[in-house]
């Protein structure tokens, strides 16, 4: 392949020939079949496949190419031409495998048969579907039903959880916990609580409206890489970008646009920050506070001397509550804390603070930076102070980005995948199926975590996922994983959570979204929504990996026609023979964000749901949006102490997830190995360390439990001092299941309490 790349260049900037190398790289790992060339070419556009990597909106004047290089590498990991046939199983054991990478176990390729776990030679055999779906159902049907957590991980398409939420409700419990529970749920319940929208209020016209943007924990250049996009766009306009982040993130410095011939062959970089605060982890409610007092001090000048009222005095007078005592506390905040807490200098505030001033229109972008810390929902409640001081929510070219992580998570929270039955209009399901929903509400992540280790949860199925690796206390995990009497995952790849089979386990196979869905009444569409709130179809016309693959959608029909009673209103065979009756119903359920569902299915830049808070109206407690006085200025849960770091779980640029695509993070300048702790130069000194020296991270999580993360290189990196970094998922072993946002419950991975051994 390199041969198609000539020249490559530096892996400087990011996108440019290192992106077009790094894509060549995995498609020489992955040997894909002929034709994925063409799966790329309809990436993202109408009548095409919807990415099955982030979930960032696709436009509706679309490019040639419109996908990225962690598209692209996720496309090739599905098309790979590896194949894991129950003959892998012959050659090793699942006490093996539990020693092999994560990487490795993705190299396996896609599963092809459903696989049943035979404890007697620690391997999992071929197993017929009926049999399979047979089994789950009896024990399924013996068990308390509030022992059975339904997971899912946000891949599959509106239709397919749209059923799985009602396969949970119809079988007896709201346990549907999601994979945004350590994500985004921040987002769900604090944006939720402060503008009364669970979602972004932008959308892509905005993107080309705005004046600035002000990015807050959140890493385009390597997880939602077509976002450099509309940010070159907006730069060429004379847009400004300010970001918040303590590790210097290549995407945000400078980005090659590897589309655009011109700035290849020229190498021509587009610079993306004008600003960049490498603010301590955690230390965002501080940096915020001080853009606040940027403005209200601006705002106070202006009032002396006559000037134009730097704040939005008439939408905040109209549309917002709380402003005198979240003012109070800007006022009585000193520089001094503000430096201390965030590690900035005034200075460079103040520097940001004008550009947001001199900026009509602003948009506030976050990620898990800002969503997975102790006080998450404060991060985020502190971005929208910063917002609605200029009323910039609501208004053309500004509003607030929360940027989503799977292709469809954001859509299985809108079609019922969720946990808490105030989000659920019961009485329409209850009218639509005959049945009486359950009225308590299910179990969060975090939760469930708790049940599993108190031995309370007895089976878990998961739509997708590797839910043992993305959780925090790994190594108890694991062990109470296997104690459950039914573990059943629906996935496309062997992983780790497929290593601590309980009593009864099940690995069911299924179709990717690429692959061609062919059911009773000829081939089948799926849909999914992005951060934008825009629902789009997707048509899958590759041949399918293995003929014995299923739909994830016919998954959950057998598993419910199996666990469930039998009603005349599940028709679980007819849903499965024709999805457009599944969109339907999805319709008769929310009919305000699905009219004419089925006829609007390949609208091009698919069809928007809406969003009251983009109209200013405010579904919250009091009907108006609320600033938020903050009680403490960092988002963490602990001191600071001697020896004590902040660590960061970071994604390394080639990566989805737990999904490892290979070991060179070439924005970073790590290559070949996933085993580092990044420090800074001063902490690398001051704790009396060297560079390569090989190192233990313990956890500094006050409960008296152990844990560690041994054999990691000693890297200096560019860093506040005080914040380190290590991969995720590997460190996951260090995250406390009880450190978690407050309100949201999402584990605090972004500040763990940590302490380096030697
Ligand atoms: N290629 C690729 N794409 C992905 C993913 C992937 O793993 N790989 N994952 C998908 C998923 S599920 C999600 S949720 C998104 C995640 O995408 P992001 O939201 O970008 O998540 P992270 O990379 O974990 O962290 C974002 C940034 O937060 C910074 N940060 C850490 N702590 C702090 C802090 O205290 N304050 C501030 N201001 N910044 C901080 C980190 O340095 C990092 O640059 O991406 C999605 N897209
Ligand atoms: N320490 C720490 N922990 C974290 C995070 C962090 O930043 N730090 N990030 C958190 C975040 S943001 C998230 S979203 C979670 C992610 O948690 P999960 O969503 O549970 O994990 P993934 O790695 O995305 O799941 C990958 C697996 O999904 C399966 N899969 C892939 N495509 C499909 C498909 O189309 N259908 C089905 N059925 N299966 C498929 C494959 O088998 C693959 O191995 O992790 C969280 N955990
Ligand atoms: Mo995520």
């Amino acid at each position: 392949m390199s041969n198609i790349f000539p020249n490559p260049e530096s892996d400087g900037p990011s996108g440019g020939w290192g992106s077009l190398k790094s894509i060549a790289r995995i498609f020489g790992d992955t040997r894909p079949p002929a034709g994925v060339l063409e799966a790329l070419a309809r990436q993202n556009k109408p009548g095409g496949v919807m990415c099955v990597s982030c979930a960032w909106p696709k436009p509706a004047n679309y490019h040639p190419f419109e996908f990225c290089e962690n598209g692209a590498k996720a496309t090739l990991s599905d098309l790979t031409s590896a194949r894991c046939t129950p003959d892998f199983w012959c050659r090793h054991t699942v006490a093996e495998l539990r020693e092999w990478k994560d990487y490795d176990l993705e190299q396996t390729g896609r599963l092809t048969h459903p696989l049943r776990y035979d404890a007697g030679t620690d391997r999992y055999v071929e197993v017929s579907w009926k049999e399979a779906f047979e089994s789950i159902g009896k024990t399924l049907r013996t068990l308390p039903r509030e022992s059975v957590v339904f997971y899912s991980s946000g891949h599959a398409g509106l239709e397919a959880s749209y059923l799985y939420a009602l396969l949970a409700r119809t079988y007896g419990n709201n346990n549907l916990p999601q994979s945004s529970n350590m994500c985004h749920e921040t987002t769900s319940v604090g944006l939720k609580k402060v503008i009364g929208s669970p979602v972004g209020t932008i959308v892509w016209e905005d993107l080309e409206k705005a004046d600035a943007f002000f990015f807050f924990g959140q890493n385009p250049g390597s997880n939602s890489p077509r976002f450099l996009h509309p940010l070159q766009e907006a730069k060429k306009r004379g847009a400004k970008i300010v970001t918040f982040n303590p590790v210097v993130e290549q995407g945000l410095v400078s980005f090659v646009n590897p589309q655009s011939p011109m700035d290849m062959l020229t190498g021509h970089e587009t610079q993306i920050s004008d600003e960049y605060l490498q603010v301590r982890a955690g230390g965002d409610i501080a940096a915020i506070l001080g853009l606040c007092k940027v403005v209200i001090e601006a705002d106070d000048a202006a009032v002396r001397s006559g000037h134009a009222r730097v704040l939005d005095v008439a939408f905040i007078e109209n549309h917002t509550v709380g402003l005198d005592s979240f003012v109070d506390l800007v006022r009585s905040t000193t520089w001094d804390k503000i430096e201390q807490e965030s590690g900035l200098t005034e200075a460079a505030i103040r520097r940001a603070g004008e550009i947001y001033i001199q900026s009509e229109r602003v948009i506030g972008v976050y990620g898990m930076g800002l969503t997975q810390h102790s006080q998450g929902s404060l991060n985020v409640a502190m971005v929208v102070n910063l917002l609605l001081l200029r009323g910039n929510i609501g208004r053309e070219g500004a509003g607030c980005c929360p940027v989503r992580g799977h292709s469809n998570v954001q859509g299985q929270r809108t079609v019922g995948i969720a946990e808490k039955t105030k989000l659920i209009p019961m009485d329409k399901l209850k009218a639509l199926f005959d049945f009486d929903p359950p009225t308590e509400d299910g179990t969060t992540i975090v939760d469930a975590v708790k049940g599993l280790l108190a031995g309370q949860i007895k089976a878990f199925i998961c739509l997708g996922g590797n839910l043992l690796r993305a959780v925090p206390d790994q190594n108890a995990m694991e062990q109470s994983w296997a104690a459950q009497d039914l573990t059943v995952v629906v996935s496309t790849k062997l992983n780790r959570s497929h290593l601590f089979p309980g009593k009864t386990a099940f690995i069911l196979p299924c179709l990717s979204r690429f692959e061609r869905d062919e059911q009773a009444t000829g081939p089948q569409a799926v849909s999914t929504e992005d951060s934008f709130s825009h629902i789009s179809g997707s048509l899958g016309k590759r041949q399918p990996a293995s003929e014995h693959l299923k739909s994830e959608l016919a998954i959950v029909a057998e598993i419910a026609k199996a666990a469930v009673p039998p009603n005349p209103r599940l028709r679980w065979d007819d849903w499965t023979a024709d999805y457009s009756i599944v969109r339907d119903l999805i319709e008769k359920t929310y009919p305000e964000d699905f009219k004419q569902y089925n006829q609007r299915l390949f609208q091009p830049g698919g069809f928007y749901r809406g969003n009251p808070a983009h109209e200013r109206v405010w579904k919250t407690d009091t009907n108006m949006a609320m600033f938020t006085t903050p009680e403490q200025l960092n988002a963490l849960a602990f001191e600071d102490a001697p020896g004590r770091y902040r660590l960061i779980t970071m994604r390394s640029n080639d990566q989805f997830n737990t999904t490892i695509y290979g070991y060179s993070d070439r924005f970073r300048g790590i290559e070949g190995t996933r085993d580092v702790v990044l420090m800074s130069d001063e902490d690398i000194r001051t704790a009396g360390l060297r560079e390569g020296q090989v190192v233990t991270l313990v956890g500094d999580f006050d409960d008296g439990v152990r844990r560690e993360l041994r054999g990691l290189k000693v890297t200096a990196h560019n860093l506040p001092s005080g914040t380190i970094g290590a991969y995720y998922p590997e460190a996951n072993v260090l995250v406390a299941i009880d450190h978690h946002d407050e309100q949201s419950k999402t584990p605090a991975s972004k500040a763990v309490p940590v302490r380096i051994e030697v």
